[in-house]
């Protein structure tokens, strides 16, 4: 994503010069906390849970436009978003009418290990970004728990994550995500403009059909 101004670019990127800009106060980058072993293993959860809950298209609020990537849930609520009725939460997968797949065991370990957070996250969106799938700046304010953090952990191929400001359009200190990774987002970040400019396709075989999936735990409810 180009911000504008002489501001960064992709910081792995041979070509650009100026640093990167600071993360925001309570993100934290967690490299490989995953072993490959576990990795495989949150995988094999995804594809469990995901022929009971499969994989959706996402649309936009009003327009009905696709998002690039597709979804599901773990968790007693999931997110989701069609034309008719936008974004939200809810306990029933938007296609089978049935309850989302429990959260795996090893996520919530993760939740209680790097949250400090007392309560458990009650959904865990999966994203699948295939060939072409990003995702645009945004905030995600569709948890009424406003202050619990949100955490993530990257499978498969790697992905530019970016990370700005409270508003839209200031400078962005970006990070390549790998398969393993941990992100947790807290305090002052959890506000915070991010987005994923792009996918290094086919660099992992952790995912069986390719890409990068990302698993995203949130607290819903205060
Ligand atoms: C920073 N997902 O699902 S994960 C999302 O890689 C989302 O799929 C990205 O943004 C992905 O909403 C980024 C890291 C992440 C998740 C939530 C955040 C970063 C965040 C909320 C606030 C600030
Ligand atoms: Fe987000």
């Amino acid at each position: 994503m180009w911000t504008g101004l002489g501001q960064n670019r992709d910081p792995h990127h041979g070509l650009m010069t100026k640093s990167n800009s600071p993360a925001p106060p309570g993100f934290k980058h967690l490299p490989l906390y995953f072993s490959p072993e576990e990795q495989a293993e949150l995988i094999a959860c995804v594809k469990t849970g995901t022929q009971t809950a499969p994989f959706f298209q996402p649309t936009m609020p009003r327009t009905g436009t696709p998002l690039s990537v597709v979804m599901s849930n773990f968790g007693t609520l999931g997110w989701v978003t069609d034309r008719e009725d936008g974004y939200r939460y809810q306990a029933a997968h938007p296609k089978t009418g049935e309850a989302w797949p429990p959260l795996p065991d090893l996520l919530i370990k993760l939740w209680q290990d790097v949250s400090d957070w007392p309560d458990l996250p009650e959904a865990c969106l999966i994203n699948w970004y295939r060939e072409g799938s990003k995702m645009g700046a945004h905030v995600d304010r569709d948890e009424l728990a406003v202050n619990a953090p949100v955490v993530s952990v990257s499978l498969g191929d790697p992905a530019m994550f970016r990370i700005g400001g409270p508003k839209r359009g200031g400078p962005t200190h970006g990070i390549k995500l790998m398969s393993g990774d941990v992100v947790v987002m807290g305090g002052a970040s959890r506000q915070c403009y991010h987005s994923v400019s792009k996918i290094y396709l086919g660099e992992s075989a952790l995912v069986p059909k390719g890409g990068r999936i990302n698993l995203t735990m949130r607290r819903v409810n205060p």
